[in-house]
C-alpha cells in the first residue's frame, strides 16, 4: 500500500513522485534488458515507433510500444508494484496495462515536448488513465525533466495542435496559464516513478547537461474507461499523413 500523502497529493495536483520505487539492483537488471532490446529492436521495430535525432550521430530519441517486441518489458510493465499504485490512485478499479516506451533526451538537445495532455491523443472517457515515468537517470530541470501545471487535472482536455516535434504529436494552442495552475519540476532520481494524470498539462525542456536524461514510460487506464476510437483511429491516420511528409 502506497502512503495516503502520495495519493492525496496525486488526486489534489494531477501527479505525484514515489521515491526508490525499484533498487539499484533493479535498475541494472533494467539496464542490461534495455541494452540488449536496443541492439535487436532499432533495426526492426516498426518505422513509426522509433524516433532518432537529426544529427549526424542519429542518436535515439524515442522507442515506443516496446512491450510488443520484449516479454522483459512487457512484464516490468505489469510490476506488481505499479499495479497496486494505479489500482489504488483509482479506488481499487481493475487496471489494464497499454504500453511501455523509452524517452532519452540527449546530452545538449535542444528541442522541448511542449506543453500538452496526454489525453488529447489517448482518448479515455471517463479519463481514468495515468502516465508512470521510471527515471533511468537523473532527471532535473536542467536535464528536461517532466514539469506538471498543478491542478490542471481538473481541466477538460483544452484544444491542442500537431506539435511539429518529433515523438511528441500534439500540443496545446494556447500556452497555459502559470498563475492558474503552478508549474512544477519532476526532479526524479534513477528507481524514483513519477505519476501524471492524463489530464495533466505538462511538458519538457532541453538537455542542457553532457549525459542522457533517459525514463522509461509506463500507460495504464482502468476498467471504467473507453477509448474513443473513432477519434483515435482519426489521430493515428493523422500522424502517419503527417510522418509521411517528413
Ligand atoms: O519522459 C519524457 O521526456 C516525456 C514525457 C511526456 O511528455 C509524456 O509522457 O507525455
Amino acid at each position: 500500500m502506497y502512503d495516503e500523502f502520495t495519493i492525496a497529493a496525486y488526486e489534489r495536483n494531477g501527479f505525484a513522485v514515489i521515491p526508490a520505487l525499484f533498487s539499484a539492483e533493479e535498475l541494472e537488471e533494467i539496464e542490461r534488458q534495455l541494452e540488449a532490446h536496443l541492439r535487436l529492436d532499432l533495426a526492426s521495430a516498426p518505422k513509426g515507433d522509433v524516433v532518432f535525432e537529426a544529427d549526424s550521430e542519429r542518436s535515439l530519441r524515442c522507442l515506443f510500444r516496446i512491450h510488443e517486441r520484449s516479454v522483459f518489458f512487457d512484464q516490468l510493465m505489469r510490476d506488481s508494484r505499479l499495479i497496486q499504485l494505479v489500482r489504488q490512485l483509482f479506488n481499487g478499479a481493475d487496471v489494464i496495462a497499454d504500453g511501455t516506451m523509452l524517452i532519452d533526451k540527449a546530452p545538449l538537445t535542444t528541442y522541448e515536448f511542449p506543453w500538452h495532455q496526454d489525453n488529447a491523443y489517448q482518448f479515455w472517457n471517463p479519463p481514468d488513465a495515468v502516465a508512470v515515468t521510471l527515471a533511468l537517470d537523473d532527471s532535473t530541470a536542467e536535464s528536461g525533466a517532466i514539469v506538471c501545471l498543478a491542478g490542471s487535472h481538473r481541466e477538460s482536455i483544452l484544444p491542442h495542435q500537431p506539435s511539429g516535434v518529433f515523438g511528441a504529436s500534439r500540443s496545446l494552442v494556447t500556452p497555459p496559464n502559470a498563475d492558474e495552475y503552478p508549474p512544477v519540476t519532476l526532479s526524479l532520481k534513477p528507481g524514483d516513478v513519477s505519476l501524471h494524470h492524463v489530464s495533466t498539462i505538462h511538458r519538457t525542456g532541453p538537455n542542457h547537461t553532457s549525459k542522457h536524461r533517459r525514463n522509461l514510460g509506463f500507460a495504464y487506464h482502468t476498467s471504467r474507461s473507453v477509448c474513443d476510437n473513432a477519434a483515435a483511429d482519426q489521430y493515428k491516420r493523422d500522424l502517419e499523413k503527417f510522418l509521411q511528409t517528413q
